[in-house]
């Protein structure tokens, strides 16, 4: 045996080393790397967190360094799939450059060997700047460089064999076969790995921690939210939104899984004292549930990212009560548990009437994983980004100058109060009517101030009141309808809405970038 393998190099000379891998094959042993790379790395971030996985990582860094015109275009044209997007076309983007990678190298495994390398270290770097993983974490973009590196190496040395000698067919078709063979090994394979790693991951997940807690029954119930609140009949939202309709948005590729028992919220900074809440400190507490509509700043007129909510928790007045805010106190830098942090002004965080709140559940059930399981912020009449951190694990009392959150670091407004707004819910974009008189109905908000009227006008015609519904509080939409009449003919119909300081919408139309959209929603109707 050993004096066949000895003599095996005599017989059939050695490859000459200049041999060059055919295009397809190099590529193929590129994306092979990567698969098994990126399912190693998966595999290793199941037991860690699966923000580990460099994949993912990448993914985060991504759209921390988005640019905000980019991002917002992302969030108002994909909605809720921003993500997949990302994911998708991420994988893309690796795709091609790890075939890249295999087609460099198709005479020396080095160069494609050095861009995988580079790639791992991306990778690495990625997860090492993640402020809610520690450095164990870097075993999870460590093995995937390693493995990369040493499948691509490993395939290196089988394919040139594979490839190089295109007269010994029979032989070559058959090591052919062993190679392609053993490149859907690699792939299957690596789908197993990475599989693995998912469901390691999400059999740590916070779902058994969420239904350990049970229904949750405040104290003092949101008062009940009368028969005629909405207009659903007619096309508008039902007044409380279904906990999986409520609206999502935020930066987290994963959803954060944090068990009761492993979450506390430190109160701390310009305070007289420091506290640490536990989840059963603020569970156990009377609880209070108040009826709050939160709106996103990227909701665009006409747009959908507002939802409403019984958000039940405790007054967040009463925490910064318990610390003591110190004089001079400008906002709470409130950080969640994968690092994303937001500024709350004081002044409205500690406003009885606003009513602030530590909320830990939505609708009498926990909060939702995606919204902010265990524990999150709702400060009515603020945009999300400024008051509603999620996850919160921690909030310092703090000057505006010490500290800047996310988003302003990234241009939008440091004082974000929610604009005065209304729109069609009944008909949307372009819709065909009976000519006649047709029912029109929509929602309006202007939170923490109130509604005061909804108008709608067709084309240049005179403004026309509606009928606004029960108002259920001055943190929450109102509904609103009216019929109008429209000729035969194409017309546009708008609507706007005054609040209760007097304000009317403009017509001025702005994007969402630095501090929300205006301008006023219209449909086009077609009447025949
Ligand atoms: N941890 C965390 N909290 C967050 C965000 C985020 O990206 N991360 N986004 C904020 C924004 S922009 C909004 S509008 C609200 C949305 O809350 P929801 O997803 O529960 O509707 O959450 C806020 N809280
Ligand atoms: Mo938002």
């Amino acid at each position: 045996m050993a004096a066949t393998k000895l003599s095996a190099p005599l017989d059939n000379p050695a490859p000459p080393q200049r041999t060059r891998l055919r295009f397809f094959a190099a590529a193929f042993t590129g994306i092979l790397a990567l698969a098994a790379a990126l399912a190693a790395g998966h595999l290793v971030a199941g037991f860690i967190s699966i923000n580990a996985s460099p994949y993912l990582a990448v993914g985060n860094g991504a759209i921390d360094l988005t640019p905000i015109e980019l991002k917002d275009f992302a969030v108002r044209t994909f909605g809720t799939y921003d993500k997949l997007v990302l994911l998708g076309s991420m994988a893309v983007v690796m795709v091609g450059v790890a075939a890249l990678a295999g087609v460099l190298s198709r005479r020396s495994p080095v160069p494609g060997t050095a861009l995988i390398a580079v790639f791992g270290l991306v990778g690495a770097f990625a997860v090492y700047q993640r402020p809610d993983l520690t450095a164990v974490a870097l075993l999870a973009p460590i093995a995937s460089l390693l493995v990369g590196v040493a499948v691509f190496l490993l395939l290196h040395r089988i394919a040139p064999r594979v490839w190089r000698d295109p007269e010994s067919d029979e032989k070559t078709g058959t090591s052919r076969r062993r190679f392609l063979i053993g490149g859907a090994g690699v792939v299957v394979g690596a789908g197993a790995v990475g599989l693995g790693g998912q469901l390691i991951s999400s059999s740590r997940d916070a779902t058994a921690s969420r239904e350990a807690v049970g229904k949750l029954i405040p104290a003092r119930t949101a008062p009940m939210i009368p028969a005629d609140a909405d207009f659903s009949k007619l096309g508008t939202p039902p007044f409380l939104t279904p906990n999986d309709k409520f609206y999502r948005v935020d930066t987290a590729l994963s959803v954060p899984q944090v068990r009761t028992e492993d979450w506390s919220l430190r109160l701390h900074g310009m305070v007289d004292r420091e506290i640490r809440f536990s989840y059963n400190d603020i569970r156990n507490r009377p609880l209070v549930e108040r009826t709050v509509t939160m709106t996103c700043v990227s909701n665009e007129v006409g747009g959908d990212y507002v939802s409403t909510s019984n958000f039940i928790g405790v007054d967040l007045a009463d925490l910064l009560a318990e610390a003591g805010v110190k004089p001079g106190a400008e906002q709470l830098f409130c950080t969640s548990v994968d690092g994303w942090t937001s500024g709350t002004p004081v002044a409205a965080a500690q406003d009885r009437a606003r009513g602030a709140m530590l909320a830990i559940g939505m609708n009498g059930e926990p909060l939702p994983l995606e919204h902010g399981f265990p524990a999150r912020l709702v400060t009515p009449g603020l945009f999300g980004y400024v008051s509603a951190t999620k996850w919160v694990v921690d909030i310092e009392v703090t000057t505006w100058a010490a500290r800047q959150a996310y988003w302003l670091k990234r241009g939008w407004s440091r004082e974000a109060p929610i604009k005065t707004e209304s729109r069609f819910d009944s008909h949307r974009g372009f819709a065909s009517v009976p000519k006649g008189k047709t029912r029109v109905a929509g929602v309006a908000w202007a939170q923490h101030t109130g509604i005061e009227k909804v108008e709608v006008r067709v084309d240049q015609g005179p403004w026309q009141t509606t009928t606004l519904s029960q108002e259920v509080n001055l943190n929450t939409w109102r509904m609103w309808w009216t019929e109008v009449d429209l000729p035969a003919g194409v017309h546009q119909v708008f609507c706007r809405a005054t609040d209760k300081s007097g304000y009317t919408q403009t017509d001025m139309r702005a994007g969402t970038v630095p501090d929300g959209a205006t301008g006023w929603h219209n449909v086009t109707f077609t009447a025949a």
